[in-house]
């Protein structure tokens, strides 16, 4: 038995939706122009939809899993359950206004608000207590303000060149949004079996992204200091150089101390720093 997948057919998310399958080892390179593609070595079968259908299609159980940013997920409000982040697609919903108005907490009282994302906005301004009119648009929401549609929008943002571009600016954010994993809420037990063994791969693939493997040189009277700094797999490995009083000092960091850590090896005398990308780690 498959397990369905289903992906978007094109746009921002396509891409990357392929290369996770393909850094899992799961090749689907015949045929990304059909409407879905089958894996040669795993049981599995890529569906390619438009971002808005798959939580339909994944609560139908036409597919029974989908990639999909998490703004769509919630804007839909199918009954699908939420299993990972899958670490691109990231963005933010945020609210923008005319960057030459004066923004403050009241601000949106009363006025007119343009977005693609109309359940999330309400539920965001029933709880901070703001009554502003709603205006669903399903494109190009960043031109309303110029063209007298509305005082402010509600729309996604990721380098805000858009935003800058329109003459807007961001006053806030609603939510911080990435691509994420959809399921069925009812799959049967030999395709959660499927689904495990894809969620072990997607795992591995995301913590060799987190992490780096580092090499260094480091003279053996400051080797405690060193490997002090040094969290590794398990412990870092110790191997003695050629050159006497020398060891080569191998490791795994974290890609958020990585800095940190590097400037403090380098203060504790280690030399000759090698840092190396990780294709696949499990622990
Ligand atoms: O055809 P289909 O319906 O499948 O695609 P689509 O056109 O609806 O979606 P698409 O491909 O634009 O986006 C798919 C998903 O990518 C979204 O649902 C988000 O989860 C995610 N994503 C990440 C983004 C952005 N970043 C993003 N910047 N989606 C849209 N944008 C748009 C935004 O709407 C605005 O117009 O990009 C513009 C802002 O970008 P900056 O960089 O100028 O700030
Ligand atoms: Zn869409």
């Amino acid at each position: 038995m498959k397990l369905k997948l289903a992906i978007q057919k094109s746009g921002r998310l396509h891409e990357d939706s392929v290369k996770l399958l393909k850094e899992c080892g799961i090749d689907i390179s015949n045929g990304v122009n059909k409407l879905k593609a089958d894996a040669a070595n795993f049981p599995i079968e890529v569906f390619f939809l438009r971002d808005d259908d798959i939580p339909q299609y994944v609560e139908d159980a036409v597919a029974d899993i989908g990639f999909v940013g998490e703004n769509v997920v919630y804007e839909k409000q199918k009954q699908v359950e939420v299993i990972d982040k899958l670490g691109f697609g990231k963005c933010r919903l945020s609210l923008a206004i005319n960057k030459n108005e004066e923004y403050s907490s009241n601000y949106l009282q009363g006025k007119r608000i343009a977005t693609s994302y109309p359940v999330i906005l309400q539920k965001y301004l029933t709880e901070q207590n703001i009554n502003a009119e709603i205006h669903e648009i399903s494109g190009s929401v960043e031109i309303a303000p110029g063209i007298g549609l509305a005082d402010a929008i509600c729309d996604l943002v990721s380098s805000g060149s858009t935003l800058f571009m329109n003459g807007l600016k961001e006053v806030e954010t609603i939510l911080q949004s990435q691509a994420i994993l959809i399921k069925n809420k009812s799959l049967n037990a030999e395709l959660q079996q499927v689904l495990d063994k894809l969620l072990f791969r997607i795992q591995a693939v995301k913590k060799a992204k987190n992490n780096k493997y580092i090499l260094l040189n480091a003279p053996n009277d400051k080797l405690k200091e060193i490997i002090g700094l040094l969290p590794g797999m398990k412990s870092p490995t110790v191997l003695p150089l050629a050159e006497e009083g020398w060891s080569s000092v191998h490791s795994v960091l974290n890609e958020n101390q990585f800095w940190d850590i590097i400037e403090q090896l380098k203060a504790a005398g280690a030399q000759g720093i090698l840092v190396i990308p990780i294709e696949k780690m499990i622990v």
